[in-house]
């Protein structure tokens, strides 16, 4: 049955539509326009109670009844329970993929994030402070994915949904002002995942 997604051309909205596509699974892109003030429509917050995307309903959840689901790393757990995919089984690889899924939660998106909206302060006193530091904390952060990348190929060692949580963000390296060139194992792993069919289309699918 198919799953409508919920979405907006962001990172946090890429991580979803990557997951779908790499996953297989049939899905209708429902946009929510985030400029124009959608996401606070009383229907939204209904799915979506902290007035943001992504989220999706499944008419075919736990026990074969619909489920509505908002944030993206409970969106993507769900997904990869859903369908045995991208999130072993045995607990330590398992650990390993949470562990770099709820990095990316709670860093690896909310720092860069930070940094997208410092530059778009007009002021350059109220802009210098948040932009000097969310800018070293996100290349701090490439910092950490970089030694990581340097000794597994995916961040999980496999390929797993906290890749796809991670790549949603480096999607948006340029944005946030980080060159790929002076994390050169980073720089392979996004190449590695760009050149999948699936990413592909998870990248490309019109979300807005
Ligand atoms: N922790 C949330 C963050 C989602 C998020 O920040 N979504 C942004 C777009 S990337 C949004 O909908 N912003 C609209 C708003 O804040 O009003 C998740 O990972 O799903």
């Amino acid at each position: 049955m198919t799953i409508t997604f919920y979405a907006w051309n962001t990172p946090n909205g890429r991580k979803i539509s990557v997951a779908l596509e790499e996953m297989a699974l049939p899905y209708i892109v429902k946009p929510v326009n985030i400029i124009k003030g959608e996401q606070h429509a009383p229907d939204f917050l209904r799915i979506s109670p902290n007035n943001k995307i992504p989220a999706i309903i499944d008419p075919d959840g736990p026990e074969g009844k619909p489920i509505s689901i908002f944030e993206s790393g409970a969106i993507l757990l769900y997904l990869a329970e859903k369908t045995g995919k991208f999130l072993p089984a045995e607990p330590r690889g398992r650990i390993e993929v949470l562990e770099w899924l709820m990095w990316q939660m709670g860093g690896f998106g909310p720092m860069p994030g930070q940094v997208h909206h410092f530059l778009s302060v007009k002021d350059e006193a109220d802009r210098r402070y948040g932009l000097k530091r969310y800018s070293e904390e996100t290349h701090r952060l490439y910092g950490v994915l970089n030694r990581r990348l340097a000794e597994v190929e995916f961040v999980a060692g496999q390929i797993s949904i906290a890749d796809f949580a991670i790549l949603g963000w480096a999607w948006r390296h340029e944005k946030h002002q980080v060159n790929l060139d002076d994390y050169p194992h980073v720089k392979r792993w996004y190449q590695t995942l760009g050149a999948r069919p699936g990413v592909q289309r998870g990248l490309e699918v019109k979300l807005d």
